[in-house]
């Protein structure tokens, strides 16, 4: 394959399994034209329908067996294809050509989700946000299956079963859908100190995303790179998004799960239809074999970060998703990635974690796709050939030639024959064990508060604010106070005062002393105090990329900018706006009493994209209001925009008026913000643009918590 051809590769592939019913008879599946889809087979007009009608059995039939089940975690979710280019070779660490042709562009399918929610649940719940990336590359597939967190909860693939009932619904009365704020995720938590990091991870805004596009991405695992000589190095793999990190609050997640639960979902989509690509870069951290034991954590421990003080991330390449799938069934739902998709130059480590996901993966997408031959799916398939003596089973769909199966064979000349390691054969990395066969924890497993508390500490102060919130709601739904107080004696050793905050809100004291901590990792017969958790450590004050208040603020490209607007709004105003916020591909739109169009003073019909009944301030980045007096007075006829203002308000939004505009600023609440240096009356387009790129100004967050919406 030509390198230039990589970045289609999978969508040239695609293109002879897809079906445009554009001018097309309908048929039956046998291909038989079709003349009435309306009407069963019957004996008389009202008589009962005739086994006979072969149309109807096949219609319903097909109807019935159309839902597959729905993955055990990640079941919602939304994908997009791509490409990702390499900016520079590391053909030092890896000799995957992914790694080391920067003249390829290797076709990409990722798939966002949540983990915790069925397949119809809200893509705002508090909750990670799983982020796989399916490489098709030219030496076979490799999968990249991480999250929107560097870290996971536990260290052992063994506690995985555990941790995913203790979160879903209660198996009792299946409540509550995709939230983990219920006793039964507290209970393990609470008697699981391993869980802690990432624990306050989900409890920061990382788990409440503005978008997709504004999520960073981890691979977790230490991964090994292995070059041409064999040699290897330890490798943690970093998406970074070009528009920075940002989220929303909670307060708008729970009301934007009300006003478009697909709210992820649309937007991933919108900005690929718009053609605003989102794009990530791809970082690396390398440890060299040597370092293994170098530092104060278990690189093999999916607990634990590297900050990036410790070692730095090198970014090597970008990834752009510029499609959307054309069917959401055939390509997102049954994309199956497996961590144990891997080619050479990429290998595994012994990480406990990883080592379980290589085997659950497979065997959860035979149950799920129903048949060893799901790589068959258009979407699973690689873009190169593959051969194998691997046959049959439910709905094989190739015809593989030739008299044998087996290998060795003389019959089939030997083919498919083996490939010599120099011809591009995979090899496993040949490490060196050295152990007792042995069911337990590594002891340089049991640091488990260090970590949760180097992250608290490189929090900005709005972000600790948000973290004793979202602690207190979650805590605050729990109905055991033992479980409860368990909870606030483990915040307690991150942070004493989030624990006091956190403490206060629910009315309980932090107990001096709970029932030792045992951290549930070990067997029975363990001497229960060799397990405790070992001393919390501050190997590093402060990790500046743990903090959203460090990410990139410098575009407002894709943000959605609403303006408030009625008949007689002033086009002069609008149009500047409008025309200085485009410039910077923020998308604009018209909120107003009614759908169909609104007369600007110059008597010209502008499109409304939405009627302010059927939308909420919390789907938009940002407000402005053009003056025009018979705007106004229409829009203060109507108390839902003040409230939309109020909202904008109070989750700390730019807000912008020109002229009468203002008028309409003071019958909200915006009139005690007046100094606010986001909210912008009479004030130049470029001023507004800087507050929005700024996502939000949290300088206003404790006074804003006082506006009563
Ligand atoms: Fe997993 C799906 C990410 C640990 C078992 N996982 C799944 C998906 C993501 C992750 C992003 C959705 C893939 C898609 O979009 O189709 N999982 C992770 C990460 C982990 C992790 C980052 C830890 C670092 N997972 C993990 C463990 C196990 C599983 C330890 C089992 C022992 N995960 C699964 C699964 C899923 C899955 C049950 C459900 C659907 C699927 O695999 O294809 O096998």
């Amino acid at each position: 394959m030509k390198n230039k051809d990589q970045e289609t590769a999978k969508s040239e592939q695609l293109k002879k399994f897809t079906k445009d019913p554009t001018d097309q008879a309908l048929t039956t599946r046998q291909g038989v034209k079709v003349n009435d889809t309306n009407n069963s087979l019957k004996a008389g007009v009202r008589g009962s329908t005739l086994l006979e009608d072969f149309i109807i059995r096949e219609k319903i039939t097909s109807f019935d067996h159309e839902r597959i089940p729905e993955r055990i975690v990640h079941a919602r979710g939304s994908g997009a294809h791509g490409y990702f280019e390499l900016y520079d070779s590391i053909s030092e660490y890896s000799k995957a050509g992914i790694f080391t042709d920067t003249n390829r562009k290797t076709s990409v399918f990722v798939r966002f989700s949540t983990v915790g929610g069925s397949k119809g649940s809200t893509d705002l719940a508090r909750d990670v946000r799983g982020f796989a990336v399916k490489f098709y590359t030219e030496e076979g597939t490799w999968d990249l299956v991480g999250n929107n967190m560097p870290i996971f909860f536990i260290q052992d693939a063994m506690k995985f079963p555990d941790l995913i009932h203790a979160v879903k619904p209660e198996p009792n009365n299946e409540i509550p859908q995709a939230a983990s704020a219920h006793d039964t995720f507290y209970d393990f938590v609470s008697l699981t100190p391993e869980t802690l990091h990432n624990q306050i991870w989900l409890m920061s805004d990382r788990a409440i995303p503005r978008s997709f596009r504004m999520m960073e991405g981890f691979g977790i695992h230490s991964y090994r790179l292995i070059n041409e000589k064999g040699e290897a190095h330890f490798v943690k793999f970093h998406w970074k998004p070009i528009l920075g990190v940002h989220s929303v609050t909670w307060d708008e997640a729970t009301k934007i799960s009300g006003a478009d639960s697909d709210f992820h979902r649309r937007d991933l989509w919108e900005a690929i239809d718009s053609g605003q690509f989102p794009e990530w870069e791809l970082g690396v951290q390398i440890v060299p074999e040597a370092d293994e034991h170098k530092y104060d954590f278990d690189l093999l421990d999916a607990t634990k970060l590297i900050p990036e003080e410790m070692v730095p991330v090198k970014i090597i390449g970008k990834m752009t998703l510029n499609r959307n799938p054309e069917n959401f069934f055939a390509e997102t739902e049954q994309v199956a990635f497996l961590p144990g998709n891997i080619v050479p130059g990429i290998d595994f480590s012994n990480d406990p974690l990883l080592q379980g996901r290589l085997f659950s993966y497979r065997d959860t997408q035979l149950s799920r796709l129903g048949s060893p031959n799901f790589h068959q799916i258009p979407i699973n398939q690689p873009v190169v050939k593959t051969h194998h003596n691997q046959r049959d089973g439910h709905m094989q769909t190739e015809i593989p030639k030739g008299q044998t199966a087996y290998f060795p064979n003389t019959l089939g000349g030997g083919c498919p024959h083996m490939s010599k390691i120099a011809e591009g054969a995979f090899s496993s990395y040949e490490e060196r064990i050295d152990g007792k066969k042995i069911r337990a924890r590594s002891e340089s497993f049991t640091d488990f508060f260090s970590q949760p508390a180097l992250f608290y500490r490189s929090l900005a102060e709005w972000e600790k604010s948000h973290v004793a919130s979202a602690y207190s709601f979650e805590l605050g739904k729990c109905t055991h106070k033992h479980i409860q107080e368990r909870m606030l004696w483990m915040i307690a050793q991150i942070d004493t005062e989030l624990a006091e905050k956190v403490a206060g809100n629910l009315g309980l004291r932090i107990p001096d002393k709970i029932e030792q901590p045992i951290n549930q990792a070990i067997g029975a017969d363990a001497n229960v105090e060799d397990y405790q958790p070992g001393p919390k450590k501050n190997y590093l004050d402060q990790s500046a990329p743990l903090s959203q208040a460090n990410t990139k603020f410098d575009s407002i490209a894709t943000r959605k900018i609403a303006v408030l607007a009625a008949d007689g709004f002033s086009m002069d105003d609008f149009k500047a706006m409008k025309t200085a916020l485009e410039a910077e591909n923020a998308t604009v739109s018209i909120i107003a009493p009614h759908g169909g169009t609104v007369k600007c003073d110059s008597n010209m019909d502008h499109p409304v994209a939405a009627s302010i009944n059927t939308t909420e301030s919390v789907l938009y980045d940002a407000v402005y209001i053009p003056g025009g007096q018979s705007s106004i007075d229409a829009l203060l006829k109507t108390a839902k925009f003040k409230k939309f203002i109020n909202e904008a308000l109070k989750h700390c939004k730019a807000i912008a008026a020109d002229n009468e505009g203002e008028k309409f600023l003071d019958e909200t609440y915006v009139k005690d913000f007046k100094e606010d240096k986001a909210v912008l009356i009479n004030a130049e387009a470029n001023a507004f643009i800087k507050a929005i790129a700024k996502h939000r100004n949290w300088d206003r967050m404790k006074k804003a918590e006082g506006v009563p919406v």
